[in-house]
C-alpha cells in the first residue's frame, strides 16, 4: 500500500477535500492499479454513482479496458448533509476490515489497491459486473450463492476474529484499532433507540401509528431491545461488519461480494447475521404483500423466507465446527451449544430490531418504499412492524432458529 497522505495530482498534501470526477479520474490514473496501465492509448472516464447515504463512490473505466472505483468518505452524512458531520476515519476502519476479510474469506470481499488517509479515500476492484443484491431482490431476481456465501462469511470471521482463534494480546490490540465510536453511535441510536420511541429522526406514515403504538406499549420488546442495546455497546467478542444489510452485498448468480464495512467494530457474533436475515426476511414481506397482484411474488417470498432458514442453517453447521476446531480451547460439546444459543438469540433480537427500523427509522429501504401501491405499502410495513416486533420479544427465551422463523412465517402468510 502507498504511504499514507500522498498527494492528487494538482492539490496540496495534507488536506482533504471531496474529489469531482475529473479529480478522481486523474487520481485513478496517478495509482495503482490504473497507473500501471496503458493509459494514453484508452479514452477514460470518471464517474460519481453513489447511491448510499454516505460515502462518494466514483468508477474509473477506459473504453473496453481495465477499470477501477475509488471510495472516497465525505465529511458528513451524505444522506443528511453537511449538518450531521461524520468522521472521515470511516474509511480507514473500512479499509483495516477489508485487510482482514481478504485473509479469511478472499473471493467474498473486492481487492483494495490503493489508500490515502488523508483524503479519506483508498481504490478497490470494479464490481460492475454485479449488482446491489438489494436492488436484485426487489426486481425478483434471484441470487443462488447468496445465503451459502454470507453464511460463511459470518461464520468465519465471528469465529477467527474471536478470542477463540485469536491469542489474548493479538485480540486485545485487534478490539483498540477497530473502536469506531462515530460509526457505532449510528447503530446505537438508529438501530436500537430512537425507532421505539416517537423520536424525531423516525419517518413513517401516520397510518402506521397503531402499530407503532403497539410496539412502544411493549415492555417486553422494549426491555429486550436495551438489552440488546446494550450487549452492542459492551460485548466486544468478535470483527462484526456492523451493516451487513443487502445494499452492502453486491452479486450476481454465479458470484457474492460484501462491500461496506465502514460500521466495522468489535461486537456481538450475531450481530451480521441477524442483520442480513432481517433483510431477507424484508425482501420475503415485501413480495409476501404484493402477491395479489403477482402471481410470481408468492414464489419469491417462499425463497427469501427459505434463503433466510438456509442462511442459519450454514452459519451454525459452519461456525459449531470452527468452535470444535478451535485451538487451546478444546471446547466440549455442551460448551459449544452454549455459545451457540447466545449467538442465536442475540441475532433473532438484531433481526428484528433491524425489520422495526427499516420500516420506521431514518433509513428505510427499496423493498418496503418502492411498494407503489400505497394499501399495500402499508400493509407490508405493518407486517414488518409486527414480525420485528415477535422477533424481539421471543429472542431470549427461544431455544432453537426454527422458532423465531415459523414466528415470522406465520404473520407473513395471514
Ligand atoms: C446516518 S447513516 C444511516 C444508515 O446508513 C448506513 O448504511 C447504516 O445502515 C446507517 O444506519
Ligand atoms: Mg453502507
Amino acid at each position: 500500500m502507498a504511504p499514507h497522505g500522498e498527494r492528487t495530482p494538482g492539490q496540496d498534501a495534507g488536506t482533504y477535500h471531496a474529489l469531482n470526477a475529473q479529480e478522481a479520474l486523474r487520481y485513478a490514473l496517478a495509482h495503482p492499479p490504473l497507473a500501471t496501465a496503458d493509459a494514453g492509448s484508452v479514452a477514460w472516464d470518471a464517474r460519481e454513482v453513489g447511491d448510499g447515504n454516505l460515502n462518494l463512490i466514483f468508477i474509473v473505466s477506459g473504453d473496453g479496458g481495465p477499470s477501477a472505483v475509488i471510495k472516497q468518505a465525505l465529511p458528513y452524512v451524505r444522506l443528511v448533509g453537511e449538518s450531521w458531520p461524520l468522521t472521515l476515519e470511516r474509511n480507514r476502519f473500512e479499509r483495516d476490515a477489508y485487510a482482514v476479510y481478504a485473509g479469511l474469506a478472499p473471493d467474498l470481499v473486492p481487492r483494495v489497491y490503493h489508500a490515502d488517509d488523508t483524503l479519506a479515500l483508498f481504490i478497490m476492484e470494479d464490481l460492475s459486473r454485479l449488482e446491489v443484491v438489494r436492488g436484485g431482490l426487489v426486481a425478483g431476481r434471484r441470487f443462488p450463492r447468496l445465503a451459502g456465501d454470507i453464511a460463511r462469511f459470518c461464520a468465519e470471521t465471528a469465529a477467527r476474529t474471536s478470542d477463540f482463534y485469536l491469542g489474548s494480546a493479538e485480540k486485545k490490540a485487534a478490539v483498540r484499532r477497530s473502536i469506531n465510536p462515530e460509526l457505532c453511535m449510528i447503530t446505537e441510536d438508529l438501530v436500537f433507540a430512537a425507532p421505539f420511541y416517537n423520536a424525531a429522526s423516525n419517518s413513517y406514515e401516520p397510518a402506521l401509528q397503531p402499530d407503532l403504538d403497539r410496539l412502544w406499549t411493549d415492555d417486553r420488546a422494549l426491555t429486550n431491545v436495551a438489552a440488546l442495546r446494550y450487549a452492542f455497546m459492551t460485548r466486544a467478542e468478535a470483527l462484526v461488519h456492523g451493516d451487513l444489510h443487502t445494499g452492502s452485498i453486491m452479486g450476481s448468480p454465479a458470484e457474492t461480494r460484501v462491500v461496506d464495512p465502514e460500521f466495522c467494530f468489535y461486537g456481538p457474533s450475531g450481530f451480521d447475521i441477524g442483520m442480513f436475515i432481517a433483510n431477507l426476511y424484508l425482501s420475503a414481506v415485501s413480495h409476501a404483500a404484493q402477491r395479489a397482484r403477482d402471481d410470481q411474488r408468492r414464489a419469491l417470498a417462499r425463497d427469501m423466507l427459505g434463503a433466510a432458514e438456509e442462511t442459519w442453517s450454514e452459519f451454525h453447521r459452519r461456525i459449531e465446527s470452527l468452535l470444535a476446531a478451535a485451538p487451546a480451547w478444546q471446547l466440549s460439546a455442551t460448551s459449544r451449544a452454549e455459545f451457540l444459543m447466545q449467538i442465536l438469540r442475540d441475532a433473532v433480537g438484531v433481526a428484528g430490531a433491524e425489520m422495526i427500523r427499516r420500516t420506521v427509522g431514518l433509513a428505510r429501504v427499496a423493498d418496503l418504499e418502492g411498494i407503489g401501491d400505497r394499501q399495500v405499502r402499508i400493509g407490508a410495513k405493518a407486517t414488518a412492524l409486527h414480525a420485528g416486533r415477535q422477533l424481539l420479544r421471543v429472542q431470549r427465551t427461544i431455544d432453537a432458529f426454527q422458532d423465531a422463523h415459523q414466528a415470522v412465517a406465520r404473520i407473513l402468510d395471514k
